[in-house]
């Protein structure tokens, strides 16, 4: 089975096992740009709120609970400056950095994936440091395998919403250049793309080794949508819009089990491969994208907004169960049969049930709504019933087990940041003040389990108060779990709902008045 632990939603390749071929026969990318017609400062006249907000009189706990956050998002930072910049991630434990094989030799992952948090935290100093870092030393002239996935929603996703709140050109351009060498990954006869393709790109291509018969895994092909937009909206070529625009229209047409969409898809045949369903890894952040595609076209990709609403009765009618101790979950699926197990990473699921509420029918709004704080709730529960109230990588409901794990394999918790997302969009939806609280349940275990004397640290078991740490601070720390807890102890302006729209990885993307029309309809 292809589900294994991985930092981020999907995993590592392993030595190039089980490749499908390389695309042939590919047709080079359309280029029928136009000079782009997007005009920063009209954009920024255009937002309804202050980016980092206005300043209203707050509470002072309020306050200081914020400036923590911030704190330890300078502790995060001033670390990785330390002892790994330039290198994708720090090791917080030997001191040093990390490279990974995820990003096609691409460095600094955690630079940009830090960048608009520090931003809106005001860390001005270190803000200019990393953009010094991505003006001098980000090269993109690299060798070796890169996820799309990955480096869509880092990197694209990190240098898009760095322009977007600062209007400096060089986050624009570095981001339109990375997006041209993803382009090659799309040729494939159905326009679906496969998972790797190698930099600098000769048009070679591949699915990750493990995923059933060469297929293109669900949560990665679809969620490109919103990064893909803007590079369209900002180049002027309308190239990539249609390229994302591409698995939209596949997966509307394909015939789904039961309303469900399975996670592997072939990118040859435009044919499910297998029959696992997951709201979690491997699905989880298409459902995402098709929600926000929706929002971040001001409401006008009426397809996205229907195959979300679809899906969602779906899941509701064959995934979410509850179980006896009432508890509400969504289960996965594998060909028919309910395996009771939900991943932390399907744990964002409430935040974006509750954001879809928002609009859904009157008849369905507050049921949706009740559904998110269900889910919510659940998820808060795998944290609250664990040693050091933080969550496991997956907890179960099966043999008289509730959100606990159940296996050592899935103990582990890498500072992951879906329990804190839902956490951000619960409160900013409800103002129920428990999901303040519980936000400062983490900041508090994560002081207790995860820091360490140069940065902080996943830990491989949530049961145990003496954890041992696995010596990694992942740069989605920086991007999300820092970004969202910081955002719970804000007023609503600050990154307003109403503005932007937050990509997988919490980088802001804005909300489009104008210009999304004619791409969404291509
Ligand atoms: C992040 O890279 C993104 O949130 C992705 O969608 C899922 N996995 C990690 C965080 O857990």
């Amino acid at each position: 089975p292809p589900a294994r632990p991985a930092p981020g939603s999907r995993q590592q390749p392993r030595g190039g096992e089980g490749r499908a071929e390389p695309a042939t026969g590919a047709t080079p990318a359309r280029d029928t740009r136009v000079p782009s017609r997007f005009d920063y400062e009209r954009f920024r006249r255009s937002l309804r709120h202050p980016v980092r907000g206005g300043r209203p009189g707050e509470d002072p706990e309020t306050r200081a609970r914020r400036m923590k956050i911030k704190e330890m998002m300078k502790f995060a930072w001033d670390n990785y400056k330390q002892y790994a910049l330039g290198k994708n991630e720090l090791r917080p434990l030997t001191k040093n950095g990390h490279i990974g094989n995820m990003f096609g030799g691409l460095r600094g992952a955690t630079v940009i994936d830090a960048l608009d948090t520090l931003y809106i935290m005001e860390l001005e100093e270190e803000f200019q440091e990393a953009k010094k870092w991505v003006e001098k030393s980000f090269d993109l002239n690299v060798n070796g395998e890169a996820s799309l996935f990955e480096v869509n929603i880092r990197y694209i996703g990190g240098l898009l919403a760095t322009y977007y709140l600062t209007g400096e050109e060089v986050f624009k351009n570095k981001a339109l250049e990375l997006g041209e060498k993803l382009l090659p990954a799309f040729n494939t006869p159905t326009g679906i793309p496969r998972g790797f393709l190698f930099s600098p790109f000769s048009g070679m291509s591949w699915s990750w080794g493990w995923a059933s018969a060469g297929s293109s895994i669900l949560a990665e092909f679809g969620t490109l949508h919103l990064e893909f937009l803007h590079l369209s909206e900002l180049s002027g070529n309308p190239v990539f819009a249609e390229k994302a625009s591409t698995s939209h229209r596949v997966l509307s047409k394909v015939e789904k089990p039961q309303g469900l969409y399975p996670n592997f898809l072939s990118p040859v045949t435009g044919s499910w491969v297998q029959h696992h369903v997951s709201i979690g890894g491997l699905g989880d952040s298409f459902y995402e994208y098709l929600i926000k595609s929706w929002l971040m076209s001001d409401k006008k990709d009426l397809e996205a907004k229907k195959m979300y609403d679809d899906a969602l009765e779906a899941i509701e009618k064959h995934l979410v169960k509850k179980s006896a101790g009432g508890l509400t979950y969504i289960a996965e699926w594998r060909g028919g049969i309910l395996d009771h197990k939900m991943g932390h990473l399907a744990c964002f699921s409430g935040g974006m049930i509750a954001l879809g509420a928002e609009h859904a029918g009157e008849e369905r709004r507050q049921h949706h709504m009740d559904l998110a704080a269900e889910i919510t709730n659940t998820c808060h529960e795998s944290y609250a019933r664990s040693d050091t109230k933080l969550g496991p990588e997956a907890f179960r409901f099966d043999a008289g087990s509730e959100a606990m794990a159940t296996r050592l394999s899935e103990r582990y918790y890498i500072l992951r940041p879906e329990v804190v997302e839902s956490y951000m969009y619960l409160w900013r939806l409800t103002h129920n003040p428990k999901y303040r609280q519980w936000g400062w349940e983490v900041v508090k275990a994560l002081e207790k389990h995860c820091r360490v004397e140069a940065g902080f640290s996943g830990i491989r078991d949530v049961y145990t108060t003496t954890p041992t740490h696995d010596n990694m601070q992942q740069s989605f720390f920086l991007a999300e779990t820092l970004k969202y807890l910081y955002l719970l102890f804000c007023e609503d302006d600050v990154l307003s709902l109403d503005d932007w729209v937050f990509n997988t990885e919490a980088h802001p993307l804005p909300v489009n008045h104008t210009n999304f029309k004619a791409a969404v309809q291509q």
